[in-house]
């Protein structure tokens, strides 16, 4: 079963959802930019206060700042044997420090889940969301945002790890146990 993993899919897909449940059955710890950056907000660092008024408009937090977070995250030793990223790399420039980090420890990507949803579908979640939790990014004009952005910026990336062979492609929609019974299943017959 692989170790190495990332989780693609656009705001609402099911990427943090999706996270927590495959970690858990595959052993390897969830690393979610998101979270991290939410964290760092909420606790007023450096770092959150850097980061917040990019999330509050729905955009990406600039790659420097992400990618040296990430550096830090998995150099860790609960990372060393494996790990499974929630919502990076989301840029070019994020695939390449991601490539550069594993080349320097001689590892590999085993395999990227593109999480599939259509826009009607993850706009109504983050909007359900938006009702019960009141995520400072969820109101709707950030929302479309984010998808403008992904689509811009994220969405390509599918391609990339598609010509590597990396990528097998889940579909989003359904109760969150079938969509974590679509990976699993991708993962263990080997799908790419
Ligand atoms: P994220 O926290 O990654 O936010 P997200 O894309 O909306 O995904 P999230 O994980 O929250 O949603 P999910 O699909 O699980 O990023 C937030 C911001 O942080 C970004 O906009 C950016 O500013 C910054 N950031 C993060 N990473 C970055 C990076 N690499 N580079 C630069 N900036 C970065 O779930 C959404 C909702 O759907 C939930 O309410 C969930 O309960 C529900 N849901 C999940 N599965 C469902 C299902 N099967 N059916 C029905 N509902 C479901």
């Amino acid at each position: 079963m692989s170790a190495r993993l990332v989780l693609l899919g656009p705001p609402g897909a099911g990427k943090g959802t999706q996270a927590a449940r495959v970690s858990e059955r595959l052993g390897v710890p969830a690393i979610s930019t998101g979270d991290i950056f939410r964290a760092n907000v909420a606790e007023q660092t450096e770092l959150g206060q850097r980061a917040q008024r990019y999330m509050d408009a729905g955009e990406y937090v600039p790659d420097e700042v992400t990618n040296a977070m990430v550096r830090d995250r998995l150099g860790q030793p609960d990372a060393a044997q494996g790990f499974l990223l929630d919502g990076y790399p989301r840029t070019a420039e994020q695939v390449a420090e991601l490539d550069d980090i594993l080349a320097a420890s001689g590892a590999t990507l085993d395999v990227v889940v593109a999480i599939e949803a259509d826009t009607d579908e993850v706009v109504d979640r983050l909007l359900k969301r938006a009702r019960e939790q009141g995520r400072s990014d969820d109101t709707e004009s950030v929302i479309r945002r984010r998808l403008e952005v992904y689509a811009e910026q994220t969405a390509p990336l599918a391609q990339t790890y598609d010509t590597r062979g990396l990528l097998v492609r889940v579909d989003g929609v359904g109760s969150p146990d079938e969509v974590t019974d679509r990976i699993m299943g991708a993962l263990s017959r080997g799908d790419r």
